[in-house]
C-alpha cells in the first residue's frame, strides 16, 4: 500500500486536514472553521481533535502541519505571527504531538508548504524555478530555485508579504508600515472597503452586510470579488487597486529573481480568478517593459482543490526520516 500522511493546514481563517496518499491523493479531509476568538489552547484542541480522528484511519508514516509565521523548522516552533493568529508565537506542535502520537511530525510556514505541493503536483513538475504567492486572509510567499525550497538562514525566507513597498504607507498586521500584505490580502480589502463606506454608500458590497450580519472575513473578501465581476464601481475600484500593487511585487520577483513563473494561490486568487490573472497581468505591462515581457508568466495553481493539505503532507512525504 502507498505511504499516507497526515496534513494539517492552519490559517487564520479555517484549518484543513486530511490523508494524502504519496501520489498525492487525499483519502479523506474535513476543515473546521479557526477559533481564534476563543484563545491559542482552543486553537490547539482543535488540532488534537483532528489529529486523534484521523490517527485512528489507518497507519500513518507521519504528520506534516502548514501554519502562518515564521517557523524554525528544525525544533518546529512558530518563532513569530502576526496577529492573524493571535499568541501564535512559540507554539510547539512537533514537541507535542510527538510525544502524544509518536509519529515523525513536521511544521513549516503554509505557503511553503504550498510552494512543496506545487513543486511536486502542479508547476513544478516542468518548471524548477518559481514563485508561489498565495493570496488569502494575509499574503505569503514560498520560493522554488533549481527544484529546492529557499528557506534560508533561518527558515523564515519567502515571507513577501512583508516586503515594503511604500515608505510610510499603510500600517501592516506585522507592525511596519507599507508592506505588501497590507495592500494585497482579503484583510487588506475589507479594510478599503470599510474606509470607503462613506464615499459609496449604495456599493453592492454593504447591502450584502446588511442582509448577511455574521460572514467570516474571507467570505466577505470574496463578497468583494464577485461584485467586482458584476462591475460594482467600488468594488472594481479596490481589486484594480490592489492588482496594481500585486504588479509592483510581481515585477520585483521577476527583477529579483528571473524565475520561469510566479504562480498564484489562495482564497482570494480562487475568488478573483480571471479576471485577477487578467488585471494583473495588464498592471504588470505597464509597471516596466521587463514586467510586459514577462506577462504571460504570471499564472493560476495547477493544484485545484486541499492544496494546503496536500503541501503539508509533502513535508512528511518528501522527506526521508519519515
Ligand atoms: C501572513 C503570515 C505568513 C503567512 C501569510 C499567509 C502569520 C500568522 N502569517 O503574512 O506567515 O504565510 O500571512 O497566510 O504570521 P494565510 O493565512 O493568508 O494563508
Ligand atoms: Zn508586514
Amino acid at each position: 500500500m502507498e505511504r499516507r500522511a497526515l496534513g494539517i493546514d492552519i490559517g487564520g481563517t479555517k484549518i484543513a486536514a486530511g490523508i494524502v496518499s504519496e501520489s498525492g491523493m487525499v483519502v479523506r479531509a474535513t476543515r473546521v472553521s479557526t477559533r481564534v476568538d476563543k484563545g491559542r489552547d482552543a486553537v490547539i484542541s482543535q488540532i488534537r481533535g483532528l489529529v486523534e480522528k484521523f490517527s485512528s484511519r489507518g497507519p500513518l508514516v507521519g504528520i506534516g502541519i502548514g501554519t502562518g509565521g515564521r517557523v524554525d523548522v528544525g525544533t518546529g516552533e512558530v518563532v513569530s505571527a502576526t496577529p492573524l493568529l493571535p499568541s501564535w508565537k512559540g507554539v510547539n506542535l512537533k514537541r507535542m504531538l510527538e510525544r502524544e502520537t509518536s509519529l515523525p511530525v513536521f511544521v513549516d510556514n503554509d505557503v511553503n508548504a504550498a510552494a512543496l505541493a506545487e513543486r511536486r503536483f502542479g508547476w513544478g513538475r516542468e518548471r524548477r524555478n518559481f514563485v508561489l504567492l498565495s493570496i488569502g486572509t494575509g499574503l505569503g510567499g514560498g520560493i522554488v530555485i533549481n527544484g529546492e525550497l529557499v528557506r534560508g538562514k533561518h527558515g523564515y525566507g519567502g515571507e513577501i508579504g512583508h516586503l515594503i513597498i511604500v515608505a510610510e504607507g499603510r500600517r501592516c498586521n506585522c507592525g511596519k508600515r507599507g508592506c505588501l500584505e497590507a495592500y494585497v490580502s482579503g484583510r487588506a480589502l475589507e479594510q478599503q472597503a470599510r474606509r470607503r463606506r462613506s464615499r459609496y454608500p449604495r456599493s453592492a458590497i454593504f447591502r450584502f452586510q446588511q442582509r448577511q450580519t455574521v460572514r467570516t472575513r474571507v467570505i466577505s473578501a470574496r463578497h468583494i470579488l464577485r461584485c467586482a465581476r458584476n462591475r460594482d464601481p467600488l468594488a472594481w475600484r479596490l481589486i484594480v487597486e490592489m492588482t496594481r500593487y500585486l504588479a509592483i511585487g510581481i515585477d520585483g520577483i521577476f527583477t529579483m529573481l528571473d524565475p520561469e513563473c510566479v504562480v498564484l494561490t489562495g482564497g482570494i486568487t480562487e475568488g478573483g480568478g480571471q479576471l485577477l490573472l487578467r488585471l494583473v497581468r495588464d498592471s504588470l505591462s505597464e509597471t516596466s517593459e521587463y514586467g510586459a515581457r514577462r506577462a504571460r508568466d504570471v499564472v493560476l495553481s495547477r493544484i485545484r482543490r486541499f492544496a494546503g493539505i496536500r503541501g503539508s503532507a509533502c513535508l512528511v512525504l518528501g522527506n526521508a526520516e519519515a
